[in-house]
C-alpha cells in the first residue's frame, strides 16, 4: 500500500560518515505530534472529530528540515454533517508549480478521496494555499518530497464544522409576519404608481 521504507538521503549530507551508496532507514517517528498514526501506513495520520474538532498538524520534522523521499498522509473524518476546512500558517515546500515529478518538486495535494482527486491542484514553493474546504465529511492532505533539494514543510490548522455552525452565515428566512407586511407595502406602492400613473395620463388628456 505505502512504502515501507524511507530513504533519508542521508549519504549527500554526510558523505564521511557515510561512504556506501544509500543509507536505509526505517522510521516511526515523524516529529508529528499531532493525530493518530495510522499503523496501516508508514507516516499517515489520523484526525477524527470525535477526538477534536479543530488542532494542528505539521510536515515531518517541522520546524526542522523535512526527509527526502517521503510521502506522509493526513486522513480527516467528520462526521455526516460536517465538513472539513484546512487553513495554512506557514508553507516552504520546495519546488515549483505545477508541482509535478517533471519539475522536480516536492508538493502537497489534497483529495476528497483516499485517492487522487484531479479537481485540486498540487501545492509547493513558498505561497500559503488558501483555505481549503472539503465537499464532505473525509479529507486527506498528502505531502510528498524526493531526492533533492529541501524546505522546512508546512503548519496547518484544521476544523470540523458542522452546516448547521454559526461560524457558517445562513441565509435567514423572512418569517410570515414580515413577509406579510413586505408584500403589503408593495400593495400600496403599486396602487399608488397606479394612481399616479392615471393622474398623469389624465390631465395630459385634459390639456
Ligand atoms: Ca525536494
Amino acid at each position: 500500500m505505502y512504502r515501507s521504507i524511507i530513504h533519508f538521503g542521508i549519504t549527500s549530507r554526510l558523505p564521511d560518515l557515510y561512504s556506501q551508496k544509500d543509507m536505509i532507514i526505517k522510521v516511526k517517528n515523524f516529529g508529528i505530534s499531532t493525530g493518530k498514526q495510522d499503523s496501516q501506513s508508514v507516516c499517515g495520520f489520523v484526525f477524527n472529530s470525535t477526538e477534536r474538532t479543530n488542532g494542528s498538524f505539521t510536515s515531518p520534522n517541522y520546524p526542522g528540515l523535512y526527509p527526502r523521499d517521503t510521502e506522509c498522509h493526513y486522513f480527516f473524518y467528520g462526521n455526516a454533517s460536517q465538513k472539513v476546512y484546512i487553513t495554512f500558517a506557514y508553507f516552504d515546500v520546495e519546488g515549483v508549480t505545477p508541482c509535478t515529478t517533471e519539475t522536480a518538486s516536492d508538493y502537497v495535494e489534497f483529495s476528497n478521496y483516499r485517492t487522487v482527486d484531479r479537481k485540486l491542484s498540487r501545492h509547493c514553493g513558498l505561497k500559503q494555499p488558501k483555505t481549503v474546504e472539503s465537499e464532505g465529511d473525509f479529507f486527506r492532505v498528502t505531502f510528498k518530497t524526493n531526492d533533492r533539494f529541501d524546505g522546512t514543510g508546512f503548519e496547518a490548522f484544521y476544523q470540523f464544522r458542522s452546516q448547521e455552525d454559526p461560524f457558517h452565515v445562513k441565509v435567514m428566512r423572512a418569517s410570515s409576519a414580515s413577509m406579510a407586511t413586505e408584500s403589503l407595502v408593495l400593495t400600496v406602492l403599486s396602487m399608488a404608481l397606479i394612481v399616479i400613473s392615471f393622474v398623469i395620463k389624465s390631465y395630459s388628456y385634459n390639456k
